[in-house]
């Protein structure tokens, strides 16, 4: 399978690019909003669109997908929080190893079970060290991991399991606070994150304003993913685009 979507992330990254990921969960979407959505993606040059949830109850993961990979013109991109979340309609799929917390099954076991699926999908499939990073609340991606998330204040924890995660080989590092956390990952576990490792850096969880992502994105970020905020107000997808293309220094 050729390596487009992570060959564009890490050029973008070596380039000192600032790119912005939009995380749907389809469980907090539907078809009517799905349009509007689209546009606004388009509009703003959305980098990535990434699609997946810690726990989904619905039914709408395959169509979201299917319509999402029609309508949009940035990649679409899993970002599973099961192996019930695969659709090879997708560009790519994060194959997270939650390298932060000692739960087995997603540390490997999951893998295991899902590989042959995951071949035969045709998925351009991108190795990610998942790291959860404490967030002043308990999140559904750290209470269904069954694992503890890396304090907030030890930034040596962070930046060991992550130069771990890059020495065994995983093409990403993505730091989370998770989705609706109480804060988003301090910028000085992203930049000591940033210093030790050479692979991409993706930073999410918590992030509600403009400032939070542009101290993400100075601290070494090289993907942003909002997805909560976005869901409250599709719009503020135009103030965080214009504060990626002012890091950029594409337009003013
Ligand atoms: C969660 O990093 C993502 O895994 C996005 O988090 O929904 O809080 O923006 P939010």
């Amino acid at each position: 399978m050729p390596d487009l979507i992570y060959s564009a992330i890490k050029t973008a990254a070596q380039r000192q690019i600032r790119q912005l990921a939009v995380l749907i969960d389809p469980d907090k979407m539907d078809a009517e909003r799905l349009p509007d959505l689209a546009e606004l993606l388009n509009i703003n040059k959305v980098d990535y669109v990434f699609v997946g949830g810690s726990l989904m109850t619905g039914s709408f993961f395959n169509d979201c997908t299917q319509w999402l990979k029609e309508h949009v013109e940035a990649p679409v991109v899993l970002f599973p929080g099961s192996s019930l979340q695969v659709n090879p309609a997708a560009d790519a799929l994060l194959l997270l190893s939650l390298i932060s917390g000692r739960n087995p099954e997603l540390l490997i076991g999951s893998h295991v079970v899902a590989a042959p699926m995951l071949k035969s999908s045709g998925l351009e499939i991108i190795s990610t060290g998942y790291m959860l990073i404490e967030s002043g609340k308990l999140t559904s991606v750290v209470y269904m991991s069954n694992t503890t998330p890396i304090p907030s204040d030890k930034p040596d924890i962070a930046l060991c399991t992550a130069m771990a995660g890059e020495m065994l080989g995983m093409k990403l590092i993505y730091l989370d606070a998770g989705s609706g956390a109480g804060r988003p990952v301090p910028a000085s576990t992203i930049r000591s994150v940033k210093k030790n490792i050479s692979v991409p850096l993706i930073v999410g969880g918590g992030i509600r304003c403009t400032a939070s992502a542009a101290a993400a994105w100075q601290a070494g970020a090289d993907v942003v993913v909002v997805g909560n905020a976005l869901e409250k107000d599709p719009l503020f997808l135009d103030e965080l685009c214009r504060e990626r293309d002012l890091a950029n220094k594409v337009r003013v």
